[in-house]
């Protein structure tokens, strides 16, 4: 499988940039570009990088996107004089020409054809092309808001071209909408375009009514175009989450892609003038990781907008990291999107919904009214997240804004330590090993948790696992491993002695993760504990804030069921908790048979919380399910779970029943606005 990083860049197109006066073009700086090379290098992420040298696109493939008469009109910029530049560049809008802007025009495109070259024959796992100028607003025959070639939109037709692509997925994370790559791919089934973007009810540059989320895709293309317009500034972390959750991350899955592109603005993050967002840097280093589990992690990342040079290298810096395999940072402070999100994200939820099967609700069918009534119970007491800037001072007070530098990150060597049954070989992926022998310490501390808390329960097998989990969770706290998987033969006195030793040594809230039947003796009263369990039996109703179960049957759909609660229900739950560590705990059961692929999805989507802090406990001998669950956990891409088939709408319902039921205390599960 591939690893590695690619990092393409060239300082050369830093050399163009403004020669007059103008207020609409003056934030696309030289600066750019070189600040963020620099603090690249500061945090030592150029040397961890593969160096791909950046190329001229050739003329054919710039016709894979703009006209003839468009690329001969540009090719005539070099020779300008300033004046004729000044008047070129006034055919368009919000864009300007240089004598050199051609040319890195060229390299910017070659730059991300590079990157696509390098993915998509596997000398890397992922990277990130650094160029300048951007591409996704400009067009067929039209340069646009500062783009002159439509990088992203090329390189999706390159990939489709040259590699014989059959599902492209674009995500535009840039505060603008992209709309080149909007009209590149309307009617294009094979292009999935996803664009979030400001746009205050079309008050907000380009001002395009297309923009909105009723632009759904024309013919064919029906279903493939999503548009998430933000009605508001001051959108935050939580906003963005919700975004991913509700909207982007199930259709991605749905779509299932064989490649990952993304436009990579960072004008959506706190501190751009132009877009007046507050998300902080670390949220693209959760953007990144919730994104690479896709299409086998095959992820080209591509500089668009971001003009707080502050920001948008910290922004550059968490995206490359990320897809380095740095431990993810801490967000803090999570809550519900407001409600200005919630009403775009229940508004593109439901012009997709006769194109996505898990956007279908339940609540079409015939006990919808019911349903209808309960939710507006649930929901006339929700509290609602009002955003910190009410419109008309955010506009003076979000370029001043100061926020806290970005932590440190790193991943120590040895990432993931693993306890396989005695007698078993598991092979053992890179940053991964054998746990091996357990300290006096850890010894005597499983012994004393015996004592204390097990009495007659425990035996010589547990005892073992006592230590072998003790052990990892020592070497956690002292951050020589990241996370660990240990096999185990009685579920419930290991879950015990784990919450026990992780609750008094290593976090203050422990996210457990339950795939299995009956129930864990786990005592969630004090709410330290947040229990999620997926399991094959129907329980007993619930009420405590603290505790969600899913029950999912085998067989059909299981897949797209379990995946569809993991995105909109368990990730949402677990963002807002917060946990300092995850315990993944599988028991066995019927359905295991169907469960490594989407289990191995699952870990991989939990590496954004606690750090990476994740401990396995498996149940039994399944060697594949281990296997699997050591890859994710050694932060290796996972094989992609292909086409899903609809959930069970029984599944839903069970679903949209824990939404309703938890939404009150957890926000971020929300998806429509109150009803009042
Ligand atoms: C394009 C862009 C691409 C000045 C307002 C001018 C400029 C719009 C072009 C933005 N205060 N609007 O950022 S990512
Ligand atoms: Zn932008």
């Amino acid at each position: 499988m591939a690893s590695g990083c690619a990092l393409i860049f060239d300082e050369e197109m830093s050399r163009y940039k403004l020669l007059w006066t103008d207020p609409a073009c003056e934030i696309e700086v030289p600066e750019r570009l070189t600040v963020s090379y620099e603090a690249l290098k500061t945090n030592g992420v150029v040397q961890r990088c593969t160096q791909v040298p950046v190329r001229l696109a050739t003329e054919q493939e710039i016709l894979l996107g703009h006209s003839e008469e468009y690329l001969e009109a540009v090719k005539q910029t070099p020779k300008m004089t300033t004046e004729e530049l000044m008047a070129f560049s006034k055919q368009y809008n919000d864009v300007y020409f240089h004598p050199n802007i051609y040319h890195c025009a060229k390299l910017a495109l070659g730059a991300t054809l590079q990157l696509v070259d390098s993915v998509m024959k596997r000398e890397v796992r992922n990277g990130m092309a650094l160029v300048r100028p951007p591409g996704h607003h400009s067009q067929r025959s039209a340069g646009n808001g500062f783009c002159v070639f439509n990088n992203v939109a090329i390189a999706a037709l390159y990939a489709k071209k040259n590699y014989n692509l059959k599902r492209v997925l674009i995500v535009d994370w840039d505060v603008h909408h992209g709309q080149g790559i909007q009209y590149c791919f309307e009617e294009e089934p094979s292009v999935l375009y996803f664009s979030w973007h400001r746009y205050e009810h079309q008050t907000f540059w380009p001002n395009l009514p297309e923009s909105d989320y009723t632009s759904v895709g024309k013919g064919k293309g029906s279903g493939f175009n999503i548009n998430l317009p933000w009605n508001k500034i001051g959108m935050t972390n939580s906003d963005y989450l919700a975004g991913f959750f509700h909207v982007l991350l199930p259709i991605a899955y749905e779509f299932d892609p064989e490649l990952v592109l993304v436009s990579a603005g960072y004008d959506s993050a706190i501190g751009d003038p132009e877009g007046q967002m507050v998300a902080s840097p670390e949220i693209f280093a959760h953007l990144t990781q919730l994104l690479m589990p896709l299409a086998a992690g095959k992820m080209c990342v591509v500089l668009e907008g971001g003009y707080n040079l502050t920001s948008l290298a910290q922004s550059v810096c968490q995206t490359v990291q990320t897809l380095l395999g740095d431990l993810a940072p801490e967000l803090s402070g999570l809550s519900g999107p407001c409600e200005s999100a919630l009403e775009s994200i229940q508004n593109v939820r439901r012009a997709h919904s006769s194109y996505w099967s898990c956007l279908k609700q339940s609540d079409t069918n015939s006990d919808a009214n019911s349903k209808r009534r309960k939710l507006e119970e649930n929901n006339s007491e929700v509290k609602v997240n009002e955003n910190p800037l009410p419109d008309a001072e955010a506009k003076e007070t979000t370029q001043d804004l100061v926020w806290p530098e970005p932590v440190h990150r790193s991943a120590p060597a040895v990432r993931t330590v693993v306890a396989p049954p005695s007698g078993a070989q598991v092979s053992l992926p890179d940053g991964c090993q054998p746990l091996g022998g357990i300290s006096k310490a850890a010894t005597e501390e499983a012994h004393r948790i015996w004592k204390k808390d097990f009495k007659d329960e425990a035996d010589q097998m547990n005892l073992q696992a006592f230590g072998n989990i003790i052990s990892v969770l020592d070497k956690m706290k002292n951050k020589e491993v990241c996370n660990g998987c240990v096999s185990v033969s009685d579920l419930n006195v290991s879950v015990r002695c784990a919450l026990q030793h992780a609750l008094t040594h290593l976090a203050e809230r422990v996210l457990v993760v339950f795939i299995g039947d009956g129930k864990l003796p786990v005592d969630t009263s004090d709410g330290k504990i947040l229990l999620i369990q997926i399991c094959g039996e129907e329980s007993e109703e619930e009420n405590s804030t603290s505790r969600m179960s899913l029950h999912f049957k085998e067989g059909e759909g299981f897949t797209a069921g379990f995946i569809q609660a993991v995105l909109g229900l368990l990730l949402p739950l677990a963002y807002e908790f917060n946990p300092g560590l995850v315990l993944g705990v599988v028991g066995e059961g019927k359905w295991m048979s169907h469960l490594p692929p989407v289990w191995g999805h699952l870990i991989s989507l939990l590496q954004g919380l606690a750090q990476g802090r994740t401990l396995a406990l498996l149940q039994g001998n399944d060697k594949h399910l281990m296997e699997i669950t050591v890859l994710a956990l050694s932060g290796a891409s996972v094989p992609p779970l292909g086409a899903l088939a609809a959930p069970r709408p029984e599944d839903v319902e069970m679903m949209e029943k824990q939404r309703c039921r938890l939404q009150k205390r957890w926000s971020l599960l929300r998806c429509t606005v109150s009803e009042s």
